[in-house]
């Protein structure tokens, strides 16, 4: 298998984490440009977007909740994925505001790589109040608890944790360990797993 990932994408980050913590093989091919009219990326996927799996038979697999889903199912080793309905449901709940807030982040980050005569400060603004509420949103439901759904480590502690680490790269101003002492300790956590260490963004 290969995957196909920028170093920066926190939903790139999501499926190395993920197979690290599964202990499973796979080639990585960083892509440097995905803007570039050479990027591997469109040949396997028709939106050019990485987190880009390619299967051993050439099927390829987008997006990370597609990959995160089939990595989880491959092996039953380290299972991240409740199986019960009602815990899945609650993991890929946190999994889908923790995406929805590095969408967000990347859409802020986006705008304001723009010409600032052309920068549309409600745009700004109306994807920034999604990163706050998103944030608010995760300690309220994390209470005092160790992990986010649930008394395991699970998909939704993983998804959480790179969204929290993509805040610290492109939104360094948002003072989240402050606001949210829960969410600061459970990412002291993620950190002290290899997964999580080898796998942090580069510097901005
Ligand atoms: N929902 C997708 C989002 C993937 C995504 O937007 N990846 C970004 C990198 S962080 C990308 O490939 N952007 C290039 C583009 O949009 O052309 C997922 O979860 O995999």
């Amino acid at each position: 298998m290969k995957l196909f990932i920028t170093p920066t994408s926190p939903y790139a980050r999501k499926v190395r984490v993920m197979l690290a913590e599964k202990h499973i093989e796979c080639e990585i091919e960083v892509v440097p440009s995905l803007a570039a009219p050479d990027s591997p990326v469109p040949a396997h996927n028709p939106l050019g977007k990485v987190p880009t799996l390619v299967l051993d038979d050439g099927t390829s697999l987008y997006d990370s909740v597609v990959i995160v889903d089939y990595l989880d199912h491959k092996t039953p080793v380290a299972r991240l994925i409740p199986q019960d309905n009602n815990h899945r449901a609650l993991v890929r709940r946190w999994e889908a505001l923790a995406d929805g807030i590095c969408d967000a982040a990347i859409a802020v980050v986006m705008e304001k790589r723009r010409a600032s005569e052309k920068q549309d400060e409600t745009i700004v603004q109306r994807q920034m109040l999604k990163v706050e509420r998103g944030l608010r949103a995760m300690s309220e439901d994390m209470g005092e608890s160790k992990w986010t759904a649930g008394d395991k480590f699970t998909l939704a502690d993983i998804a959480t944790g790179v969204a929290l680490g993509y805040i610290d790269l492109r939104m360094s101003e948002i003072n989240w360990r402050e606001t949210y002492p829960n969410l600061g300790r459970l990412y002291e956590q993620l950190l002290a797993r290899p997964s999580f260490k080898d796998t942090e963004p580069p510097a901005a």
